[in-house]
């Protein structure tokens, strides 16, 4: 499992306690569905995605990011215990949604694109290591239960 020192911790939550996340999660979920385009095929009943704008405006869109960046920060509050958190989630995605553990990295390193964009110079590298490794370990636990 991946282990946070106690620097990586504060960076991480430290830029998180200035993320919208209704904001920032339409964003991350947009354009994972824009750059990665077979994504939307889990999405069939959120309506028009037939272009960058109508993507990034569709309301569905919006609340659906908005509940994967609010389950994100669950990983953000108790970084040192990812695999429970993300048990039943893992199991949610594996045996129900058929989501390819593979998409879970893609997200992750959507969101960190989305981070950087939103925070500019305040995303260090130091502050971009400490997040690669969170989502890194947000996939790995979504991914436990799979088989
Ligand atoms: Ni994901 C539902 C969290 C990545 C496809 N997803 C959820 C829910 C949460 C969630 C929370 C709501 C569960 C419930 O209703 O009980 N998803 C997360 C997190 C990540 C993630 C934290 C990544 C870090 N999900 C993905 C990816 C895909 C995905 C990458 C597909 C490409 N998720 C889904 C689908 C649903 C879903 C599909 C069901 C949507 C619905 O409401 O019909």
């Amino acid at each position: 499992m991946v282990h946070f020192t106690s620097e990586e911790k504060k960076a991480v939550t430290s830029l998180w306690g200035k993320v919208n996340v209704e904001d920032a999660g339409a964003e991350v979920l947009g354009r994972l569905l824009l750059v990665y385009p077979w994504t939307q095929r889990f999405f069939d009943s959120f309506g028009n995605l037939s272009s960058s704008s109508a993507i990034m405006g569709n309301p569905k869109v919006k609340a659906h990011g908005t509940k994967v960046l609010t389950s994100f920060g669950e990983a953000v509050k108790d970084m040192d215990n990812l695999k429970s958190t993300f048990a039943k989630l893992s199991e949610l995605h594996c045996d129900k949604l058929h989501v390819d553990p593979e998409n879970f990295r893609l997200l992750g390193n959507v969101m960190v694109v989305v981070l950087a964009s939103h925070f500019g110079k305040d995303f260090t590298p130091e502050v971009q290591a400490a997040w690669q490794k969170l989502v890194s370990g947000v996939a790995t636990a979504l991914s436990h239960k799979y088989h």
